[in-house]
């Protein structure tokens, strides 16, 4: 499997997942301003989106989408239990999870990427996303983590998309269910791997 990827996005979260499940794997690495790899192909010819994740199988398929990619993953591997029995009532609670995620919050905090989204706008967006996040805090602290007793993809993807709270001055802190959370998941060997391959 290739997994193109570009620093500090979200990709991040299949990479994590790659670890986690101890998968072989390429990176490549793509320049999302210009839309080439590091190889030097135009990555449109990739994934016709022209955005990460892509995840290249064996088989030469592409497949694209965080939520899709991390539960494909998932499922190669059930022994690790990173996602529940496809099928299951809490696989249905991952994917209600997973849709909140890169729904609410992935893309709810996209828009402040856009250094030319006014300053009305900027406050409209913060104020939504802020709206959603402590329906997460709720959760975690009733919980350890976001889906049923254990880790699963869910944890990794929420990790990856709250990383970038901090480029928006949005602290953590406020949210201490969330910030512990955090804190676990950056401790895992597997996400500390990641990290630094992300790069
Ligand atoms: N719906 C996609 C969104 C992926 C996405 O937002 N990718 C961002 C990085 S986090 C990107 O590559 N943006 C570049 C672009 O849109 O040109 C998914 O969930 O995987």
């Amino acid at each position: 499997m290739k997994l193109y990827y570009a620093p500090q996005t979200c990709s991040l979260s299949p990479l994590i997942v790659l670890h986690e499940l101890g998968l072989p794997h390429a990176l490549i690495k793509v320049d999302n301003h210009t839309k080439r790899t590091a190889d030097n192909r135009d990555f449109r010819t990739i994934n016709p989106k022209g955005y990460v994740a892509a995840l290249e199988l064996d088989n030469g398929e592409i497949l694209t989408e965080g939520p899709v990619i991390l539960q494909y993953l998932a499922d190669l591997k059930p022994e690790a239990r990173l996602a529940p029995p496809p099928g299951s009532w809490p696989r249905v609670r991952l994917q209600e999870m997973l849709n909140f995620i890169t729904s609410e919050i992935h893309a709810g905090i996209t828009p402040l990427f856009n250094s030319d989204l006014p300053e009305a706008a900027q406050a409209i967006v913060r104020e939504r996303l802020l709206r959603r996040v402590p329906i997460l805090d709720t959760t975690l602290q009733r919980q350890a983590w976001l889906v049923g007793d254990s880790y699963t993809v869910a944890d990794a993807y929420l990790y990856t998309v709250l990383g970038w709270f901090r480029f928006f001055d949005i602290s953590l802190d406020q949210w201490p269910a969330i910030a512990s959370h955090t804190k676990r998941v950056a401790a895992r060997p597997a996400t500390l791997a990641a990290e630094q391959a992300h790069a």
